[in-house]
């Protein structure tokens, strides 16, 4: 969608200073009139995101030569910094809170923009009242643009970085999209030949058919779901095909290659059909298929990745110790061969498929970038892994600091991270779980998430509606005696479908009202 032009409001240069004036008082912890080294970690460290890396590093710099640095000088420094784009994005979120085009917030409006800023669990939560007397210079009871460009000043009491600006925009471009999804698509994809130990695709099966057996998920998924147009049903299985393969440094590639390819056509018509894909799929190797229909479906939009899992899954076949493509997607979706840590030697067919897989989305550019990737509970990567995350800077939430900060911090941080996205994709590995609750996966690993931890992360991922697909993988039932896995499969499911139906009901009342 494109943001109609803001009417006039005076000088840009003068309404530019007045913000990075606030932009000042944010810092001014202490309101003393300066900002002191001290003061611009406290900011820096409070606020992920606030500025710019290049900035933050240039405002130390100017800290460290002039020692406390005041209003003045500050301004006169700010205005040379191109990262400090708060100006305009603060107009052009007024342009999206004023739902009624009035060119005035009214206090409903506000509340609109607080329920999305501010989670319900914050005990500093700020009301739309208060928000609207702190802002409201003039006292004519709503707020004009001059007016909101204070937001992020001291006074008016709202705890807010530019990356939850940045966030909010994106979040406000999906709710007023006319081509928002509101219902869900099942996308099954059946394969496990990407995997090491046959049978994951067995679990779509088992969670289907538990779904079935209890009575109120059954209710909500009959509500919630409709059927697909033109469904098909991407299919491999280890148990039909062997387990022999040609390609040693990317096992089964040919067979998965062509299940990839209906996936990838699958997960773009769902989309193109406004439903949003959840994915049940068998092993996670497909799951570039899956990024690769969402980069068809929204070709020019900027598409975001949370990785739940405890392998990071970026090998390529000259990194791959064990050959299995599970281990791949990211790789694939990213165009990621990684050849500085190459230890393989790939034939010519395997490199053929893989090129191919590379270019599934059908675009020039890899359909994912490295910068737009975050992981949730990754702790078993390969030396080649971990230089590519260092490298690019990618993200790992562990377990120990979603149990240090809580679920709920660590879904704002991946959300947070991904602010600039358009569109994210959400992609949950159970083995992601600790190894003592998913014996029933083919790699499980201890010191992963607790179910209620995962069921907490999801709702608060699904729950942005930049969100755009889940996918579940890698259940398999095979290696699962008591079914543990596929009982507690069943649980985070249903947390999902219930924030799912949550957010399409909020949608669809805000669109209508
Ligand atoms: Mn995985």
């Amino acid at each position: 969608m494109s943001l109609p032009t803001l009417p006039s409001t005076g000088s840009m240069a003068a309404v530019a200073l007045q913000e990075l004036s606030a932009l000042f008082d944010l810092f001014d912890v202490n309101g003393d009139g300066t900002i002191t080294a001290l003061e611009v970690e406290q900011v820096l460290s409070a606020f992920g995101g606030i500025v710019a890396a290049e900035e933050a590093a240039a405002l130390r710099a100017l800290i460290a030569a002039e020692g406390a640095v005041s209003r003045a000088a500050f301004l006169d420094w700010a205005q040379l910094q191109p990262g400090l784009e708060v100006h305009q994005i603060l107009r052009d979120l007024f342009q999206l809170i004023d739902t009624d085009a009035s060119g005035w917030l009214s206090r409903d409006e506000l509340a609109v923009m607080l329920s999305l800023l501010q989670s319900p669990d914050d005990g500093a939560a700020l009301s739309a009242e208060a928000l609207l007397q702190r802002l409201d210079v003039d006292g004519n009871g709503q707020i004009s643009v001059e007016e909101f460009l204070s937001l992020i000043g001291r006074q008016s009491g709202l705890t807010v970085s530019l990356a939850d600006l940045k966030r909010l925009k994106k979040t406000l471009v999906q709710l007023t999209s006319t081509a928002r999804l509101a219902a869900v698509g099942l996308v099954e994809v059946d394969c496990d030949l990407g995997a090491g130990k046959a049978g994951a695709g067995s679990g779509i099966e088992l969670l289907k058919g538990a779904v079935q057996r209890q009575q109120e998920l059954r209710r909500l998924s009959e509500r919630l779901i409709q059927e697909i147009e033109a469904q098909l049903r991407p299919t491999a299985r280890a148990a039909e095909l062997g387990d022999g393969s040609a390609t040693p440094h990317a096992r089964h590639i040919e067979t998965i290659a062509r299940v990839m390819a209906d996936a990838a056509e699958l997960v773009a018509g769902t989309l193109s059909q406004g439903l949003f894909p959840i994915v049940l799929a068998g092993d996670h190797s497909t799951a570039a298929a899956t990024i690769a229909g969402i980069r068809r479906a929204y070709p020019e939009e900027r598409l975001g990745v949370i990785w739940i899992d405890a392998h990071a899954d970026i090998h390529s076949p000259f990194t791959t110790p064990s050959g299995n493509m599970h281990g791949m997607p990211l790789a694939i979706a990213a165009a990621h061969d990684n050849l500085p840590e190459a230890i393989n030697d790939p034939d010519g067919r395997t490199l053929d498929l893989w090129r191919q897989l590379q270019g599934l989305s059908g675009s020039e550019r890899p359909a994912l970038d490295l910068r737009d990737l975050i992981y949730i509970a990754v702790r078993d990567t390969e030396p080649a892994e971990q230089v590519t995350l260092a490298r690019h800077s990618i993200p790992v939430i562990s377990t120990d600091e979603v149990r240090l900060a809580g679920a709920a911090a660590a879904a704002r941080r991946c959300l947070a991270h991904l602010a600039e996205a358009d569109r994210i994709y959400v992609s949950f590995d159970v083995d992601a779980l600790d190894s003592t609750v998913c014996k029933g996966t083919g790699t499980p690993v201890p010191g992963g998430l607790w179910a209620e931890e995962a069921q907490v992360i999801l709702r608060g991922l699904l729950a942005d509606p930049r969100v755009c697909c889940w996918e579940i993988c890698e259940i398999n039932p095979h290696l699962d005696d008591l079914n543990t896995l596929a009982e507690v499969s069943l649980g985070i499911f249903q947390g999902g479908l219930e924030q799912l139906a949550e957010r399409f009901a909020a949608a669809g009342a805000s669109h209508a009202g």
